[in-house]
């Protein structure tokens, strides 16, 4: 034990957390903490909105795999962590959220930035707490650490502002690490019956795999099956692209070779995935579910097992041992699987047939730049090692069929919470994470203005080297579709008139680039990757209605069909 103030306390639990950096706007209410920043080496990142502050530790668990953290001012600034908070949520990423509130002699009394800040943060963490005496300000932290990391999940750690101050006895130590087991034996044997019996088994890569780093196990169990490996929607980094069994992602705008793939399959190797609804939509026509297939699911989180599908094995584990495992079990049945050239090849045929239509679609005319041909010109030019982070919007979903990653921690989205507004932030977060690698956050003009171009000036004034590239297509084009599609071309509510965003950029210190050709778009992130500066990538794209991706909500959109007079001529 040693005599200390709370403020020390927290700081140094942070520190025995490894948490080097905290991304926040400061404000009074915990300045006394602020204050030991430095001295604890930890690095404040003030950033513009505090939203992009979670969106940045959000970005820093994932490339990490560690929890990290931000902080706010009580009231308002805790109030704009919410939305980004809830991403984290459903990226299962690991993001202690501190949020300093009212001082108890205070509360209840309608002061100053006052209101009940517990349940906005309810619904959206794993844990919360409020410090309930300054004595125990280094053990509630601890918790809400060990539960992120232990539950993959936020945390509030939630602090009346008085009890900052005073002299505690306290003792200060690190949390233990969670280490998973790849499931009871029995079952680990049921499966690997399952799979040496499936006459076309098929791995879909989670989230899971990634976050259990594990994609070297995921390709060895692969090999050995020859099982065509899918990743799950929005999770392109679970599974390389480039390897011979790699099919793609399944999901909106995913591929079509891994949907073709998958329908035909047995039996789903479900690795780090809770199946969610919006993973396993039909996608361009295609009803590519295999309803029929036994499915055996793994994941860290034992809620996720049979809550979308029925599984004939669910195993609550880690992917990596379970991975590991499963190959010992196999190879002790089985010696392997017959006919694997001609799996092999046709998975190549697949991908190709894929890619030829994808060729096809970035060839069609368009007015200007067609925002397929951005993209895969973009995933030409981008280094290997590049981090990719992917907002909310038609091109970011288009985006999908474009980037694959070398490995896990490679290609950040903004997953079931959907929210336009996050790569910027996420990428800030990369960047911090893993300094020496290009971090690329890709966005529409929409979402830039959301959370974007007022981040430029964070990641100018951090010396955070982030390339933003803004698909201009001068409108919120992903509900625009929905407008062409159900609404005759009524557009209320989604033209855009865009400034000159790469001169605003060069404004505030960044790089800025107009490009409107896939030639000046490779000059671009040459230019960008050679400056090492935080770059704007303007990239001016085709809007048109032939152009566009197929709505996402097809599903929960309906012709309308209006009854009063006033709105009959609505009417198709
Ligand atoms: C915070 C938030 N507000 C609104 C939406 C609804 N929404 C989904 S996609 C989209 C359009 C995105 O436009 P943009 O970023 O310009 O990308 P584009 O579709 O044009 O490629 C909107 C407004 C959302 N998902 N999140
Ligand atoms: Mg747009």
């Amino acid at each position: 034990m040693a005599l200390m103030t709370p403020s020390e306390a927290l700081v140094e639990t942070l520190v025995a957390e490894k948490v080097d950096t905290i991304f926040g706007i400061v404000g009074s209410a915990y300045m006394d903490a602020l204050d030991l920043f430095p001295a604890a080496g930890i690095r404040f990142v003030s950033v513009a909105h505090e939203q992009a502050a979670a969106h940045a530790a959000d970005g820093l668990a994932r490339v990490t795999g560690r929890p990290q953290a931000c902080i706010a001012q009580n009231g308002p600034g805790a109030a704009n962590f919410v939305s980004a908070i809830t991403a984290a949520f459903w990226a299962h990423s690991p993001v202690v959220a501190i949020t300093p509130e009212t001082g108890t002699m205070g509360m209840g009394n309608g002061g100053f930035q006052e209101l009940d800040q517990m349940p906005w943060f309810a619904a959206c963490t794993k844990f919360q707490v409020r410090v309930n005496r300054p004595e125990r300000m280094a053990e509630l932290t601890r918790r809400c650490f060990y539960i992120a990391k232990a539950e993959n999940g936020p945390t509030q750690l939630n602090i009346p502002r008085d009890y900052f101050y005073g002299d505690i006895d306290c003792q200060i130590y690190p949390t233990p690490d969670v280490k998973r087991g790849p499931g009871r034996e029995e079952d680990v044997k049921n499966a690997a019956q399952i799979l040496a019996g499936a006459k076309s088994p098929v791995i879909l890569a989670g989230g899971g795999v990634s976050m259990a780093d594990c994609v070297d196990e995921v390709k060895a169990l692969a090999e050995y099956l020859t099982a065509p490996v899918v990743n799950t929607y929005l999770h392109n980094d679970s599974f390389p692209w480039g390897h011979p069994l790699a099919v793609g992602p399944i999901g909106y705008c995913g591929s079509k070779a891994a949907m073709r793939t998958i329908a035909q399959a047995d039996v789903v190797l479900a690795l780090g995935t809770r199946l969610g609804p919006f993973g396993t939509l039909p996608q361009y026509d295609i009803d590519y579910w295999p309803k029929g297939a036994q499915i055996v699911q793994v994941d860290a989180d034992h809620r996720q097992l049979g809550l979308n599908r029925p599984v004939s094995v669910g195993i609550a584990g880690d992917c990596a041992a379970f991975a590991r495992a499963m190959l010992a079990q196999l190879k002790s049945i089985q010696p392997g699987r017959e006919g694997k050239q001609a799996i092999l090849a046709e998975v190549a045929a697949a991908k190709k047939a894929w890619q030829d239509e994808l060729d096809a679609w970035a060839a069609q005319p368009a007015n200007g730049m067609h925002p397929r041909q951005l993209l895969s010109t973009l995933a030409q030019v981008m280094p290997a090692e590049a981090i990719v982070t992917t907002d909310v919007g038609n091109t970011c979903s288009m985006a999908n069929s474009y980037f694959g990653s070398q490995n896990a921690r490679q290609f950040l989205a903004a997953l079931s919470w959907g929210n336009c507004g996050i790569a910027y932030g996420l990428a800030m977060g990369a960047k911090v994470g893993a300094p020496k690698r290009p971090v690329f956050a890709l966005q529409g003009d929409g979402a830039y203005g959301i959370s974007g171009i007022a981040e430029v000036m964070t990641a100018v004034r951090e010396e955070l080297p982030v390339i933003a590239v803004v698909f201009n297509n001068n409108q919120w084009g992903a509900e625009k579709k929905n407008q062409i599609d159900y609404y005759d071309n009524r557009f209320v509510g989604t033209n855009l008139n865009n400034p000159d965003f790469a001169q605003i950029a060069r404004d505030m210190g960044a790089e800025g680039y107009r490009v409107q050709t896939p030639a000046e778009v490779k000059d671009a992130v040459q230019a960008a990757l050679a400056s090492g500066k935080p770059t704007v990538i303007d990239a001016v794209i085709d809007g048109a209605a032939e152009v566009l991706a197929e709505p996402f909500r097809r599903d929960a959109l309906l012709p309308p069909v209006r009854h009063l007079d006033k709105y009959k001529h609505l009417n198709a």
